[in-house]
């Protein structure tokens, strides 16, 4: 019989990095639970954790580099391979310009810190300006909102979940996704304490949620529409001299100009734009500023809209003019082991606004990516700077981005494409070679990104359980390989974990967090709750915080002239899900996640349903300014009238990650517009897309 062995480590799926306790015979998983001692998860976990076997042992994984020959992979070995891909790329930028190669990161390089300590490295190898991420279908406008306020786009507000009496969530739905730009494993149950302790929480948003259900109340608000509402809170609060700054009066300028902007944001306005009764505008407005401690969350919902710059920066000021801002309870932010916005300091240097514009239709250009809504124009138009070959790291952007069919015809036109990547997918069988990644057991863990991001300051660390099959490199190495390649250069990387012990002690826990230390901790180490910061961090050029920055004091106008985008042949809006039992687009080959009933179902309103004359379970046409996808009805009044609801990350095409197929769903992108965009941001604008719905 052979040994049975304990592994601790944090689950990377998501954002909410669950502790786990694993064990297994050193060929495989024996077991994947909840481990209760963790400090942050306190023995939460979801169903995908289990999953995480299956990604390593998933059949249809690609585990051999896999070349183009006539249409079709063939396996090739891993010298032949990365010969081959610089090769390739340079004679591109040789023939087009450096910026000839594009980059599109994915969201699991987020929550891979190998990945994260090499991508930087070949992109500066590759030196191209046309850089690519899932950010701006996703989160950009949080950090756009950081930078103009703040000073730096990873000083992150986060919800001080565990201590406030008042929270207000627009646009998440944390107790299905476990919270974004906000790690709270377990969300369900810190909302259930929350209220055990006398507590509110209001949830905004066009559908009934799983966190609505559970939350004290839940106004239906019409979609984008969010900037309306806190606008007219913010006004609300500041006619009643109802403004505390508390410990930020000495650092936050910019009153004045903030009473003037937002004085056309009456609660009658909002009230006729949102769908919310004035009352309850006011009554929401004094609740959050009279609670001793309240916090605004406003997520997905109101970051991937038309105005999801506004939005964020309006759920910021929010916070701040109630005193709920660097204050237990209100939005604070971490002080992680290794700290990221302090090897990256901007103190003192002023800096211009968006970095750039893109070259075709100059959407504006942040943490040096364009925005994703872009690549499509960007690989079809010719010129200087045209993209003519692509580099895709963990990203699927043809399931994923907005209007991802005109992506993938894009791709098929490009003179080379490689993917790192696990599976042929959507995306992945137009390259020319795809490199197989390590997946998370195979690999370190140690989450750069989220433990910034999460309500209680933690440190976990841990070493990959299996070896990676048929021998392959690290993920992070063949980066560090192909990045060495291009640059010409041949000077060993450092591993992820030399790399991590080199940074730890220039966070804020250096004497207590090393990777020994970690190690010894068997999981996580407690580093405590989140503690008032701020004004020693401020990154402005001024070192002060900016409550009413042009940028978005700009945008107003365009708020006011706010068109919806219905007519007659588009009636409705469509919105996006998140389910349960599936991570963006890529775990769906996992039987266990993808057993039981298709809930890849268009929601819609009984009253909706009854007028189109369509049955619960039918099939129906939904189709929108770039296309029209078929799939079943789900009559349900979680859902606003007007609004129907497609979950996001399907559409997988047959044959190749053969689970997914074999439910036959579609993907939402093939209705979403790239057209619609936040023109602050940059941000894909994936809510209220308007559709039609016919029977079939
Ligand atoms: N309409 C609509 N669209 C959306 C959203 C929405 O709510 N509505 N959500 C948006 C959001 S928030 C996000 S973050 C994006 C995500 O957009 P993407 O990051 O483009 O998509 P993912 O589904 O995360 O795709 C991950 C890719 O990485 C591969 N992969 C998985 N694990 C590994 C690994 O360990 N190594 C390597 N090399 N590859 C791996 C998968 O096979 C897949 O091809 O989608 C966005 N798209
Ligand atoms: N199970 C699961 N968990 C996940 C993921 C997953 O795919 N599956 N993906 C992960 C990723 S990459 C991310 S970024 C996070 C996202 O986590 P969340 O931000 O919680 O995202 P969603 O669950 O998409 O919730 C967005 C909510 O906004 C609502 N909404 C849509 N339009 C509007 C609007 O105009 N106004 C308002 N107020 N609300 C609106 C939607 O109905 C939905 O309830 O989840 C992460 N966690
Ligand atoms: S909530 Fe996220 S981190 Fe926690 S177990 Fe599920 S997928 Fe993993
Ligand atoms: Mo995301």
């Amino acid at each position: 019989m052979s040994e049975t062995h304990t592994h601790h480590r944090t689950c990377n799926i998501c954002e909410a990095m669950c502790g786990l306790v694993i064990t297994h015979d050193g060929k495989e998983v024996l077991s994947i639970k909840p481990d209760p001692n963790d400090p942050l998860s306190r023995g939460h976990i979801c169903p995908k954790a289990v999953a995480l076997q299956d990604f390593r042992t998933d059949p249809d994984r690609v585990t051999k580099p896999l070349k183009k020959v006539d249409g079709t992979f063939v396996e090739i070995g891993w010298d032949e391979a990365l010969d081959y891909a610089a090769e390739r790329l340079l004679a591109v930028q040789e023939a087009h310009g450096k910026d000839g190669v594009g980059v599109y990161l994915g969201n699991p390089n987020a929550h891979k810190f190998g990945n994260l300590m090499n991508i930087p490295g070949l992109v500066r190898a590759l030196g191209t300006k046309n850089r690519y991420s899932s950010a701006t279908a996703d989160q950009i406008p949080h950090h756009v909102a950081s930078i103009h306020m703040l000073g730096h786009p990873m000083l992150i507000p986060v919800p001080d979940v565990d201590r406030t009496d008042f929270m207000l969530i627009l646009g998440g739905n944390p107790v299905v996704s476990n919270g974004s730009m906000m790690t709270a494993p377990g969300f369900g149950r810190r909302m259930d304490e929350m209220k055990a302790r006398g507590g509110r929480v209001v949830v905004i948003d066009p559908r009934r949620t799983e966190t609505a259900e559970k939350a004290s109340e839940h106004h239906f608000i019409r979609p984008e529409t969010d900037a309306f509402l806190l606008l007219a809170m913010i006004r609300e609060i500041m006619a009643r001299d109802l403004v505390d700054l508390g410990h930020l009066s000495h650092a936050a300028i910019g009153l004045a100009a903030l009473r003037e902007a937002v004085e056309p944001f009456t609660t009658d306005l909002a009230a006729t734009m949102t769908g919310i009764p004035a009352e309850t505008i006011k009554g929401l407005a004094l609740g959050f500023a009279s609670a001793p401690r309240a916090v605004c969350y406003a997520r997905m919902g109101a970051s991937t809209q038309s105005f999801g710059g506004l939005c964020q920066w309006a759920n910021n000021v929010l916070n701040i003019i109630t005193g709920n801002f660097d204050s237990e309870g209100g939005a604070m932010f971490t002080t992680p082991a290794l700290n990221y916005v302090g090897m990256t300091p901007r103190k003192g240097k002023d800096r211009s606004y968006p970095e750039r514009r893109s070259r075709v239709s100059g959407q504006p250009l942040y943490n040096g990516e364009f925005p994703v809504s872009v690549m499509a124009e960007e690989m079809e138009t010719p010129g200087e700077g045209q993209i003519k070959a692509l580099v895709t790291i963990a990203g699927n952007p043809v399931l994923t981005a907005p209007n991802g069919r005109r992506i993938e015809a894009a791709l098929e036109k490009l003179d080379f494409m490689v993917s790192f990547d696990i599976h042929v997918n959507d995306t992945t069988r137009h390259a020319d070679l795809i490199l197989p990644g390590t997946v998370a057991l195979e690999e370190v863990v140690y989450d750069m990104v989220f433990h910034s991001f999460a309500v209680r300051n933690t440190a976990a660390f841990a070493d990959p359980v299996f070896d990676p099959p048929n021998g392959n490199p690290q993920e992070w190495e063949v980066l560090a390989r192909l990045a060495a390649k291009i640059a010409g250069t041949n000077s060993p990387a450092p591993s992820p974990t030399q790399m991590l012990e080199a940074l730890l002690p220039r966070g804020y826990h250096g004497e207590t967090v090393t990777v020994e230390a970690m190690r010894a901790a068997g999981g996580s180490i407690d580093l405590g709750p989140l503690v008032p910061n701020l004004t020693d961090r401020l990154e402005t050029p001024d070192g002060k915080l900016h409550l009413a920055p042009q940028v978005f004091v700009d945008d107003l106008p365009r708020l006011l002239a706010f068109a919806d985008g219905r007519d007659d042949d588009y009636p409705m809006f469509m919105i996006g899900r998140r389910l349960v039992r599936s991570h963006n687009s890529w775990t769906q080959n996992s039987p266990r996640l993808v057993k039981g009933r298709n809930r890849v179902t268009v929601q819609l309103h009984p009253e909706d349903a009854a007028r189109l004359g369509i049955a619960d379970a039918a099939q129906v046409r939904v189709a929108s300014r770039v296309g029209s996808v078929t799939m079943p009805a789900e009559v349900t009044d979680e859902m606003a009238p007007g609004v129907v609801s497609i979950p996001q990350g399907w559409g997988q095409a047959k044959g190749q990650v053969a689970t997914a197929a074999a439910v036959g769903s579609v993907s939402i992108n093939d209705l979403t517009d790239d057209t619609r965009i936040d023109p602050v941001s940059g941000n894909a604008a994936f809510n209220g897309v308007p559709v039609a719905l016919t029977p079939v």
